[in-house]
């Protein structure tokens, strides 16, 4: 079986990382956002790449999720000392692949050329796919006014009040080689458990992309689990652009896209709402979807899966 899994962060990285562990394995192609890359310190730092490859080859850092384990952090606390920038933190050994991807980049190789390069080495049978190779940077509308991403996540901590997002030059971006035909090929597409406005519309922006996944059946996991995200700002989110943060607003706003839908055992209430919101036309399944070990990785991942199946089998 051929599995699309469309990743941000965290949350996305571990349900796709319940996936690359199922037996019998499955062939994972992951496609991740890169609206949150941007420059630091003059390094090319990609979270959402980096976040979903160290998960895959089982070396993430377990605290954080993101960066790396067994992480020793004195160039950032050296940094500080000399009065430089200490609000985005950068571990010695995750530095060593912003190092490394920015020399590739600055010679003129693409990103995608060289996250696959990574996860040869790093041991992931996996592909993991950046969206796109162009830079299609995250731009956040706030009461602050427009902030980049990082600055908004990382250094103001979510507290900006959102009103909008800007995927700059996203209309002129194409999907990374690999992207569309890997869509073409899947037998199911997840939508994993990640921020839909900051982590997943990025992607479904990418010219041809949300035109591929119209042809597939395609799942999503809600992230939003009884009003509250599991991590990350995305029910607040929710809640600053009029909505509810909801399993039944998640799945609305894939409403064009997917087939089945797999929320949390706590938002049972919301599964006649959201029938009645499609029509009727869309597959519901139950399920813990609160991964807080490997094991629950794993276990969704295989529930995903198995119902995946069957709604190839009834579509
Ligand atoms: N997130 C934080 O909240 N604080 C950090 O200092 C931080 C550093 C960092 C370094 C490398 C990396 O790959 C990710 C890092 N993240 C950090 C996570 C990142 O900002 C977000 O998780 C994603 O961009 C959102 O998916």
């Amino acid at each position: 079986m051929k599995i699309v899994a469309l990743a941000g962060g965290v949350g996305g990285a571990k349900l796709a990382d319940g996936i690359y562990r199922l037996i019998p394995k499955v062939e994972l192609t992951v496609i991740v956002n890169t609206g949150d890359d941007f420059t630091h310190f003059g390094l090319n730092i990609s979270p959402d790449p980096d976040t979903v490859c160290y998960n895959l080859a089982g070396m993430e850092n377990p605290e954080t999720v993101w960066g790396r384990g067994s992480e020793q952090w004195e160039t950032m606390d050296l940094v500080k000392k000399l009065g430089g920038p200490d609000w985005f933190s950068l571990g010695n050994r995750d530095l060593a692949t912003h190092l490394e991807r920015t020399r590739r980049l600055n010679e003129g190789e693409p990103l995608s050329k060289i996250t696959c390069d990574f996860c040869e080495t790093w041991g992931i049978s996996a592909s993991v796919l950046p969206m796109t190779d162009d830079l299609v940077p995250t731009l956040v509308k706030t009461d602050q006014g427009l902030l980049p991403f990082q600055e908004y996540f990382v250094k103001l901590g979510t507290k900006p009040e959102v009103n909008g997002f800007i995927f700059q030059d996203v209309e002129s971006a194409k999907p990374a080689p690999g992207v569309l035909s890997e869509i073409e090929k899947a037998d199911l597409v997840v939508i994993c458990p990640s921020n839909p406005w900051v982590s997943i519309a990025p992607i479904l922006s990418v010219p041809g992309i949300m035109e591929a996944l119209k042809r597939k059946i395609v799942l999503a996991v809600s992230p939003i689990i009884g009003g509250e995200a599991v991590r990350g700002p995305a029910a607040k989110m929710y809640e600053e652009m009029g909505l509810q943060p909801s399993a039944l607003s998640v799945a609305e706003g894939y409403d064009d896209l997917i087939t089945g839908f797999i929320l949390d055992q706590k938002d049972q209430a919301l599964i006649k709402d959201i029938v009645s919101s499609f029509d009727g036309q869309i597959w519901i399944l139950q399920a813990d979807t609160w991964m807080k070990n490997r094991q629950d990785r794993i276990r969704l991942a295989g529930e995903v899966v198995i119902f995946g199946n069957q709604l190839i089998k009834e579509v």
